[in-house]
């Protein structure tokens, strides 16, 4: 494959919500993009600072995390669904299928841009995260996956010792 990529996507809690996934799911196999790793995750504090360091000085960070963390639409939906894929410009492509950041920006054929909305507290509820480098996506992929969580070996990874056996982690 001429550029083999691989991107970190999260469906958020108002994917969940609305219930897109499915739909959404469906646009990224038919760009013959395809999953190498999956899971559910509640998203703490910690791994949204991580995720959205460029972000967490901002004043709408607050209000930015009780969207992503899906605490405004109550316990049921506090999750998300991450997924990695992989693809020939993967990343470029996920990028065009989920539209602008701003859902009132996006073109309407888009993600973003169908389905997502600016709600009373002036959050972008956009639906969809993909990464926008293949540098942000290497370290958004190790920030929510270890490598035994992805069924191909993507980044480099070591063994060390934890409790007296061995794990395999991220080598850097
Ligand atoms: P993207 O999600 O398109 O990669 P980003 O990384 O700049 O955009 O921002 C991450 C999320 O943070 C974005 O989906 C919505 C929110 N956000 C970004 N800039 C914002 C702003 N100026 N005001 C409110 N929310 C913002
Ligand atoms: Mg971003």
């Amino acid at each position: 494959m001429a550029n083999r990529e691989y991107t970190l996507v999260i469906l958020k809690p108002d994917c969940i919500v609305k219930s897109l996934t499915g739909n959404i799911i469906s646009r990224l196999s038919e760009a013959r993009l395809r999953i190498v790793g999956s899971k559910v995750v509640r998203v703490s504090r910690e791994l949204a600072e991580k995720h959205y360091a460029h972000l967490k000085e901002k004043p709408f960070f607050n209000d930015l995390f009780d969207y992503f963390s899906g605490k405004i639409y109550g316990e049921d939906y506090e999750r998300v669904l991450v997924f990695v894929y992989e693809g020939e410009d993967a990343i470029g492509r996920v990028r065009r299928i989920a539209g602008a950041t701003n859902p009132f920006e996006a073109d309407p054929t888009t993600i973003r841009g169908a389905y997502g909305r600016i709600n009373q507290k002036g959050v972008m509820e956009n639906v969809i995260h993909s990464s926008d480098s293949p540098e942000s996506a290497e370290k958004e992929i190790k920030n929510w996956f270890k490598p035994d969580e992805i069924v191909e070996d993507i980044y480099p990874t070591k063994k060390v010792k934890l409790d007296g056996s061995e794990a395999r982690v991220w080598a850097e």
